[in-house]
This record gives C-alpha cells, sequence and structure tokens, in this order.
C-alpha cells in the first residue's frame, strides 16, 4: 500500500479525460523536474488524443534541458483557446510562477500539479493535486497517469526519472519517509529499461572548463557567517546559469559545521537570494524564503527582493537566519 502518494481527486482526473486541448505550463526558469513533468504530461494527454501545447517562459539555460528548448513556445496561440481547452500547471506553487505563457490563460479551466511545500491555492477545489512530499513533480504525473489507466511507457519512464533524479539531486535529497514509495516508482521506470548510469553522465558532463573555473571563483570569495555555520556567496553578473548554482551549493554544503549556504545575485534591480539547507540541521530554508515572498522546500529555497542592495540583504538575511538557528546553534556546536 502507497501512502506517500495520496489519492488523485476524481475531478482532476475528470478534468483531463474530458479535454480536447491542453495548454502544458510548467515555472519560469525552467529546471529538469518543469521541463520533464511537462514532456511527460504531454506523453499521458496522447494517450487519450488530447492535443497539447508545451508552454514555457524560458530561459532554458541550464545544458540538461537545452535540448528540449525548440518544443516550447513562451506563449499559446489564440487559435488553440476555446472551451475545450484544459491548462495543466505544473511544479507551480504560486499562480506568478508559470509567468508569461499563463497570461492569456488566466481565465481558462486548470489544474494544479505541484509538490513544493509553501505557496497558494490558485485552481478550483477538487483540481490540483499538490503533496508537498513528493520529492519530484514527475512522480506527481506518474500517479496522476496510472489514476487515468495509461500504461506506462519507455519514453513516459526516461523523462519521469529524470526529473525525480534531478530534483533529488540524484537521491541525495531524498528522505526516509520519501525513499520507498517513490523508489517503488523509480522501480517501474527502470524496469522498462532506462539506465540511471547513463542518464546521470548525461545530465552532468559537458561542463566548460570557464564554468568550472567560475565556481572556484566564487567558492573562493564565499563568507563565513555566525560562527561558520552558514557561508555566504555572492554573484554580480548575470553569467550564472543554474547548473552553475547547483555547483556552487553542492561543493559549499559539504563544508565542515556548514548548515546553510546563501547565495546572492545581484541583479541590478533586485537581489536574488537562494538558499540550500542540509537536512539534518532541521533548519527552514523554504520558510525564510516564504518571508521574504518567494518560496520553496524546507531544504531549498529561493526569492527575490526589489529595492534593496547586497549589504542590506546581508543583513537582512542575517537577521532572519540568526533567530532560525538560534535553537538549533547548540546542537551543532557539539
Ligand atoms: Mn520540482
Amino acid at each position: 500500500m502507497e501512502n506517500l502518494f495520496p489519492q488523485c481527486d476524481e475531478r482532476l482526473l475528470n478534468a483531463i479525460k474530458g479535454a480536447r486541448k491542453a495548454a502544458i505550463i510548467a515555472h519560469r526558469n525552467p529546471d529538469g523536474d518543469a521541463i520533464y513533468s511537462s514532456l511527460a504530461m504531454r506523453e499521458v494527454l496522447s494517450y487519450f488524443g488530447i492535443e497539447s501545447a508545451l508552454l514555457n517562459e524560458g530561459k532554458f539555460d541550464r545544458s540538461d534541458i537545452k535540448a528540449y528548448e525548440s518544443l516550447f513556445n513562451d506563449e499559446i496561440e489564440e487559435s488553440f483557446i476555446d472551451d475545450s481547452l484544459l491548462v495543466i500547471i505544473l511544479d507551480c506553487s504560486t499562480p506568478d510562477r508559470p509567468g508569461k505563457p499563463f497570461e492569456k490563460l488566466i481565465n481558462a479551466k486548470r489544474i494544479v500539479i505541484d509538490h513544493h511545500s509553501s505557496g497558494i491555492p490558485f485552481t478550483d477545489e477538487g483540481m490540483s493535486y499538490i503533496v508537498p512530499d513528493s520529492p519530484s513533480t514527475t512522480l506527481l504525473v506518474d500517479k496522476v497517469r496510472e489514476s487515468l489507466g495509461v500504461p506506462l511507457t519507455k519514453k513516459m519512464a526516461d523523462y519521469l526519472y529524470r526529473g525525480f533524479a534531478t530534483d533529488t539531486g540524484f537521491y541525495h535529497f531524498l528522505s526516509e519517509k520519501q525513499a520507498p514509495d517513490s523508489l517503488r516508482r523509480v522501480a517501474s521506470f527502470t524496469d522498462l529499461g532506462i539506465s540511471p548510469y547513463d542518464i546521470y553522465d548525461e545530465m552532468h558532463d559537458g561542463m566548460k572548463l570557464e564554468d568550472l573555473k567560475m565556481i572556484a571563483s566564487i567558492i573562493e570569495h564565499a563568507e563565513e557567517m555566525l560562527d561558520g555555520l552558514v557561508l555566504f556567496a555572492y554573484q554580480s553578473s548575470d553569467a550564472m546559469n543554474q547548473k552553475l548554482s547547483d555547483g556552487v551549493y553542492a561543493s559549499l554544503l559539504t563544508a565542515e559545521n556548514v548548515i546553510a549556504v546563501v547565495f546572492f545575485k545581484d541583479k541590478g534591480d533586485a537581489i536574488e537570494i537562494g538558499f540550500r539547507a542540509k537536512n539534518r540541521s532541521g533548519l527552514d530554508v523554504g520558510a525564510i524564503a516564504s518571508s521574504l515572498g518567494g518560496g520553496g522546500h524546507k531544504c531549498a529555497a529561493g526569492a527575490t527582493v526589489k529595492a534593496i542592495n547586497i549589504t542590506e540583504a546581508k543583513h537582512l538575511i542575517l537577521t532572519k537566519l540568526e533567530s532560525a538557528i538560534s535553537d538549533l546553534r547548540q546542537v551543532f556546536k557539539n
């Protein structure tokens, strides 16, 4: 018996089965889970003969999803919009996350499938499938697929696996609560012959030496805060893509005694602040990001703060972290 993935609401399943056309939208600045859940959902819909438009605002700056960019448009064609259209929002916890493609579709019937812990509901009752405990949106798409009685194909399994793998940092972020039911689904993907080994290499290889040097330079300038429990990293230009950020987080989080990494990116008119925390620290960076108007998960979150300079942003975050960490501090000193 599966506990992690609750039953899908019949209203959501009926909305899918009753659709003739669908517009599939995941969050802007897409990651692997956003793109692969979109692609997998399109495969599921094609089983019913539902024609779908893949939409995403972009940018496709992660090399592991770059190859799919041409399949996505940032705007729907007017002629595609009619009463039979269902909008399927994936991996988004707030209505601003889908960005530009959602603007023309705000009045259309929609369902929301997501796994973020914080957010605001933005669809009708029974029209969402939101499971914060799911390690990826692709596993929720898989549950919806199964609930619809759609057979799993190798192509679906490949997409679903990739979304799961990237959102869990290839199993790293999988908790003991998530693992059993999630890995049973993953086993059903590997049953169809996909190769975790090759997919890992495919999704990680190909880093440019200059990018690796940029990561090294950011690490070199990282600062210790709160007695070394937290590291602050900075990026002043826009040259950093998400994959490089992942490299910075992954390296800095392995530093001795560190429980959180905060990455500040100066966007000119705003500061983008990314957070990563160690699972065992108990620190909830998702809550901190939420308090700044952002969102995410307990261990990975982000927010964009406008009208602030880097010094002010550092102070703001330091204050928030200090109060959040005060209870945890003793534990990690010992
Ligand atoms: Mn996700």
